[in-house]
Parts: structure tokens; sequence; C-alpha cells
């Protein structure tokens, strides 16, 4: 057996020991739940989206999960951006980067979010959520390509650290070339495929229900499900992106062979949410131990050895 296989990366400029991540989401919001993530084998600590004010978010039920994955419509619980921002200097405890996420709910509460976390360097890097599904009467900014250049425009103006986006997913290949085309115009440090397939619905057949209350059953998809839409998004992305934008993989990683998949459509890191969800932050050394192993039997030493090698049949 050749030695074992090295899972670090590089996230906008920051090393992570391993390329092993939380999405933002589920089990990221509290102080408590930050320190799980910081002990834990995660690369980077993730924080919950931040808006300006704290929210409490949808009615409950609104998570579930299913035979396949999950369905959620969170409607931005948070503690506000002080209580994330305030927590960066105890994140610097655990020795690895912390990566803040930012969901304003207009484009003026965003400005004013970013101004706010200039100059803290203990954060290392923004990840600019355009894409939460779930807020009544707010579209995902990700799928209107004008209104995000106009927010990218005026972020850039203000932005300290480096900043990177999490982006809905996609599934026409014109939107994959608008989007990558405003993309390319900005010095993004990352771009993060994907968030939930939005506004999906699960049905009981028993109950003869829907399963989740806000917005009449109506939630984000997570997990299995999502994998082939997540890679597509992944290498779509890596091939029109600019080199120096990474690639961060998020979508239905439940074991090293989904996080290899990942890397080898082009993901720099990769971001695990459901998975968290069921399994608690144990899953980070889990998947970490089966990726370094699938790495160490295939012959790659480390994540740039395969990343973004993914062959075509023509
Ligand atoms: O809180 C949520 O409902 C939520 C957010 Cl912010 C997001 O970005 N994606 C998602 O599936 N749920």
């Amino acid at each position: 057996m050749p030695p074992a296989a090295s899972l670090a990366t590089t996230i906008a400029g920051s090393p992570l020991a391993s390329c092993l991540y939380n999405a933002s989401g589920p089990v990221c919001s509290t102080a408590d739940e930050l320190d799980a993530l910081g002990g834990s084998d995660a690369g980077a600590i993730l924080s919950k989206s931040a808006t300006l004010e704290k929210r409490a978010g949808n009615p409950e039920p609104r998570y579930v999960e299913t035979s396949w994955g999950s369905i959620n419509s969170m409607g931005l619980p948070n503690e506000g951006y002080r209580y994330y921002l305030d927590y960066a200097r105890r994140a610097q405890a655990f020795g690895k980067p912390y990566f803040m996420s930012v969901s304003g709910l207009s484009h003026d509460d965003n400005i004013d979010i970013i101004k706010a976390l200039a100059r803290e360097e203990a954060i290392s890097a923004i990840e600019l959520n355009l894409s939460c599904p779930n807020v009544p009467g707010k579209p995902q900014t990700g799928y209107d390509f004008d209104q995000s250049r106009v927010l990218l425009e005026r972020i850039f103006e203000h932005v300290d650290q480096p900043l990177g986006v999490k982006l809905p997913p996609y599934f026409d290949l014109p939107h994959f070339d608008m989007m990558a085309a405003v993309l390319n115009d900005f010095p993004i440090a990352f771009v993060t495929c994907v968030n939930s397939i939005g506004n999906g619905l699960v049905v009981d057949t028993d109950t003869e229900s829907v399963v989740i209350k806000p917005k009449s059953g109506f939630g984000g998809i997570g997990g299995d499900f999502i994998k082939p839409t997540a890679l597509a998004n992944v290498r779509k992305f890596y091939t029109l992106l600019r080199e120096d934008i990474a690639i961060i993989g998020c979508g239905g990683v439940k074991t090293g062979t989904d996080a290899f998949e990942h890397i080898l459509c082009g993901a720099s890191a990769v971001q695990i949410g459901t998975q968290l969800m069921r399994e608690g932050v144990g899953c980070f050394a889990r998947i970490g131990r089966e990726l370094s192993t699938l790495m160490q039997e295939k012959g790659y030493p480390d994540i740039d050895s395969f990343k973004g090698k993914l062959k075509s049949l023509d």
C-alpha cells in the first residue's frame, strides 16, 4: 500500500487539514454547535447563514428526513450576524478556518453585514448565500442573473475578507453560462455548488398530508437524491469559471466515494449537510477515512492528483 493520502486543501487562501466540512444549515447555529464542529475532524467551521437581526424562522415541523434525504423549510433561523461575528474569536481556539455565511434579506442588509465584518481577521472568508429557497416572499437571488450582478457590484465595493457565493442548483445549460459570465467578472474566491433543490414536496401517503408545515409543505430537497444535480453543477462551474475560483461541492455526500466523485468533478472541498444532521459531527472522521482509503487504493497521494480529472467517453 502507498503511504496514507492527504485530505489537505486550500480555500480562499486558508489551509484546511481536511477538505471535508459542514454545509451552512444543519447544526451550525449556536456557539455549542460551532464548537462541536471545531472539535471534530471537519477541515473548517462554517456558520449558519446570518441575517441582520436574529430570526426564529418558519413554524415547525420544518425539517424531515426521508429514506433518500431531507426536506427543509427552516426559514433562516439564526442568531443575527453579530453573534457569528463575535464567535469568530472563539473559533480561533480550534486552529482551523472559520467561514461566515451571510444571507441578508435585502441587498442593503447584505451590504450592512459585509461592512460590519470588515477588519475581523478571525473570519477567514465569507460565503454569501444567494440561494435560500425558504423565506416566503423572497426569491432566490441566484436565479436572477441581473440582480446577482447588481448585488456583487455593491458587495465588492465593501468586502474585506475573501468572498465566495453559495449557488442554487441550475438545470438548463444556458443558465450555467449566464451565471458563470456574471461570476467571472468579480474577484470571487470560491463558489459552493449547490444549495438544496428548492420547493420540492414530500407526501405522507398514510396521513395523505404534506410533512412540513411552512409554505404548504414546499421545501428544499437535500441528500442522496440531489447528488447527480450537485455533481453536474460542480462540473459545469469547474469548466466555466476562472481557474482561481475554487469550487466547493455540496449535495448528497454520505460516503468517501461520494466525496471522491465531487473532487473528480472539480471540487477543492466538499461540504456535508443532510448526513451531518443524521450522523452528527463524527461523519467527518468516518467519511475522511473512507476517502483517504479510496485515494490510497487508487494511488492518489492528495486531492490535486485527481481533482477535476473526470474522463468523458468521447
Ligand atoms: O434556513 C433555511 O431555510 C435554508 C437556507 Cl438559509 C438555505 O440556504 N438552504 C436551505 O435549504 N434552507
